[in-house]
């Protein structure tokens, strides 16, 4: 049996000093790229826009539609697709720099998804719709776009229900349909029905786009691909996550970005933010994100009521009356469970 050799003093020095040397030349390159922001002569500060956020650059598109690519100064915290800011031009392009991002503007939204590891992770910001997206095939899951629902409702941002498809309905299909999208239309929410396929109700999806900035959200194989490709022929989207299907690992080609329409109006794609979950949020958060239960929220006869079969539940008492659907009521409760299984367990 060999003895477990020891180090020579020699030898720690040697090794000591070497991870110093890495740390030096980590720092220098941080310099450098400081420096290269100071010694650049820039022009004078503009506002612009985040079209892609990729590792320390981004690129960033001015009034004038032109795109600069820019380093970032260190005191920029978070930087998304959509994010509005200050920037400056080089006067001459330094290395790969040809701008700075000064300064970001406050969000008006942000659209965060929950990752495994690092919490909440924004990707998009000053979104103005979120476009759910759902079809007749797969089977129109009302579970499932009351998750989108809830998280819209966190994230404050006007979501829109849009049912694609719809050439594949027969009559009496679309009459159940457009009952179980009632639901939806009471409680104050915008349906739209249309089919990608056919291009019936797209101009009617123009009409909302135009609107500010919008993302499609949904589960896979409802068609927001095909969506994506009808409204931006030119860019490919399908082609692109070609690549994520073929076993290139499920985190290429995510980078969020964001496309201007020639209808009007903006879409900020994002592959990785098309389907996200809730088990980021509290049991009260998933409360207040269905929004027509505000009004009995705290009314129940236990504080520590979980709507369950509590006695004196001001939700199931407005359940009883009408004035809450029981198909809701009852997804808010398996929300509720699938949350608590989904959760990692270290939160
Ligand atoms: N019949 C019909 N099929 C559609 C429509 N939109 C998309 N599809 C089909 O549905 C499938 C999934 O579409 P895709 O855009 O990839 O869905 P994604 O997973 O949400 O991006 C494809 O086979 C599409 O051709 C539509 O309006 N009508
Ligand atoms: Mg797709
Ligand atoms: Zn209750």
């Amino acid at each position: 049996m060999t003895k477990k050799k020891h180090l020579t003093q020699r030898q720690n020095d040697r090794i000591a000093g070497n991870q110093q040397k890495r740390l030096d030349r980590l720092a220098q390159k941080a310099a450098k790229a400081d420096q290269q922001i100071e010694q650049a002569a820039f022009s004078e500060a503009e506002p612009g826009i985040v079209i892609s956020r990729f590792g320390q650059h981004a690129d960033i598109e001015a009034k004038d539609g032109t795109i600069t690519r820019c380093n970032l100064r260190r005191t920029i915290g978070s930087l998304v697709c959509g994010d509005a800011v200050v920037f400056r031009r080089a006067l001459q392009s330094q290395g790969t720099i040809d701008g700075v991002v000064e300064a970001v503007q406050e969000r008006s939204s942000v659209l965060s998804r929950p990752d495994f590891y690092d919490g909440l992770k924004p990707v998009a910001a000053n979104i103005d719709l979120l476009i759910i997206v759902s079809a007749v095939l797969p089977a129109l899951s009302l579970n499932i776009i009351d998750r989108y629902l809830v998280a819209a409702e966190t994230m404050q941002i006007k979501p829109l229900l849009l049912l694609n498809k719809i050439d594949l309905l027969s009559e009496q299909q679309r009459t159940e349909v457009e009952q179980q999208l009632d639901i939806y239309r009471k409680i104050g929410y915008e349906t739209l029905l249309l089919s990608a396929k056919s291009g019936e109700g797209m101009a009617q999806l123009d009409h909302y786009l135009s609107q500010g900035t919008s993302i499609f959200v949904g589960q896979s194989g409802v068609g927001k691909s095909s969506l994506l490709n009808n409204l931006l022929p030119e860019m490919g989207v399908v082609t692109q996550e070609v690549s994520d299907v073929s076993g290139l690992g499920q985190h290429t080609t995510t980078v969020a970005r964001l496309y201007h329409l020639t209808q009007g109006g903006q879409l900020i794609d994002s592959p990785g933010i098309r389907e996200f979950a809730l088990w980021h949020l509290s049991d009260e958060e998933v409360s207040w994100g269905y929004r027509e239960f505000r009004p009995w929220l705290g009314r129940c006869k236990f504080r520590d009521c979980t709507h369950g079969n509590d006695p004196g539940c001001a939700l199931h008492h407005a359940v009883e009356t009408g004035d809450i659907a029981v198909e809701r009521f009852d997804n808010y409760h398996k929300i509720l469970l699938s949350m608590a299984q989904d959760k990692p367990s270290y939160l």
